[in-house]
């Protein structure tokens, strides 16, 4: 099948609560949102860039012009099998994987509508339900956190985990493991650490947590191979893995003990599926990591997480943690177990609420095939 027309909008959506990593205070989120047509269906794909190129070397306006100028056009020209075309037709671009990924998840979506099969089945997936756990950012002081935590271990969620970075770490770590001896932990410190602090960061054995997550550089690899080696706690690397060819490179050098799967920082749910096989051959579990995303990129989180390597709680939580209101009905719930029911419907199994999108559109572009 070919894809008749794509178009681009920019929306405008605060969150409903800051949040502050080792990298910034998010408030507002600008989000690029793709649609696809094709045969009278329609599919949505979330761009997952930020407003900065903090996380990544992307930014929703640098995915906004390769997405207009190289992806879509790509895109409209070619025959598609489904979203596993997408790699191919893409692959003259380098990098930007975040703008090719809302581009090929949309075409998973689409497939399968036109298969008339849950879009999690499509994919591979095989759990009914999927764990959830938080993401805590960093709070003006520690009686604030201990609140947050207490809120979201009493709405079930099953893993807690802290930003952290030099100076908000080690004390806060000691307070939480005092008051909630046994709960999941872990921390992400966003590349916030060197190698003059290994020693500080050997020192949060004691904390049993069940990960920390990229200490490191982005973009490194044998660095945090020398700090795992001294580390009873296991390394989980989020920015540092954009490919196959990565995990595998991680996992053999040993950088880390887990994986974190972003669809959107591995360029689509290919790549994804790929990292998630790769790694449940090799024994090494994953889990599925959030951006802070609206409802579209969250349904297709929660289609992603039902693989069977998806074995510890992911970043993916309820729509009502991030929004006031989402841009999908129903709203992402989470049970008081912690867990999201994968949907069973065709698609992604949420509705696109046309209406909202309209009201916080500020930039918009069509491209026809
Ligand atoms: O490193 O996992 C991260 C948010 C934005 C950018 C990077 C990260 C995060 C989160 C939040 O930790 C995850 C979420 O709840 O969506
Ligand atoms: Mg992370």
């Amino acid at each position: 099948f070919k894809i008749d027309a794509i178009h681009l909008r920019e929306i405008n959506m605060p969150l409903a609560h800051p949040f502050r990593t080792s990298f910034g205070l998010t408030t507002q989120r600008r989000i690029l949102l793709v649609e696809i047509e094709s045969d009278g269906l329609t599919a949505w794909g979330e761009c997952v860039a930020g407003e900065h190129p903090y996380f990544s070397e992307e930014m929703i306006d640098t995915a906004w012009t390769i997405t207009e100028h190289e992806l879509a056009p790509k895109l409209l020209g070619a025959e598609l099998k489904g979203g596993g075309s997408c790699p191919d037709v893409f692959k003259q671009v380098r990098g930007n994987r975040m703008a090719k990924a809302a581009l090929e998840n949309a075409v998973w979506d689409l497939e399968s509508q036109r298969q008339g099969v849950p879009l999690a089945q499509l994919l591979g997936g095989t759990r009914e339900k999927i764990a959830c756990g938080v993401s805590i950012g960093m709070q003006n002081s520690p009686e604030l956190l201990m609140e947050k935590i207490e809120t979201e271990l009493a709405a079930g969620y099953q893993r807690i985990k802290l930003k952290c970075q030099p100076g908000t770490d080690t004390k806060i770590f000691e307070q939480v493991r005092e008051r909630w001896p046994e709960i999941l932990l872990s921390c992400d410190a966003n590349s916030a650490y060197r190698m003059k602090d290994f020693d500080h960061i050997v020192d949060w054995d004691r904390f049993n947590l069940l990960m920390i997550e990229q200490p490191l550089w982005y973009d490194d690899f044998y660095f945090h191979s020398m700090l795992q080696k001294r580390l009873k706690t296991a390394i989980c690397l989020d920015e540092s893995i954009r490919n196959r060819r990565d995990a595998l490179a991680a996992i053999d050098m040993e950088s880390c003990r887990i994986v974190n799967i972003k669809v959107g920082r591995v360029g689509g749910f290919s790549e994804a599926i790929a990292i998630h096989n790769a790694t449940a051959e090799r024994g090494i579990p994953v889990w599925c990591g959030g951006m802070l995303e609206t409802g579209i990129g969250r349904a297709h989180n929660v289609a992603l997480s039902s693989l069977s390597n998806f074995r510890l709680p992911g970043d993916v939580s309820a729509s009502a943690r991030y929004w006031a209101e989402d841009v999908i009905e129903p709203a992402v719930t989470v049970s008081a177990e912690g867990e999201i029911v994968v949907p069973t419907t065709p698609g992604s199994g949420y509705e696109v609420r046309r209406d909202r999108i309209e009201k916080i559109t500020v930039r918009r572009r069509t491209l026809i095939a």
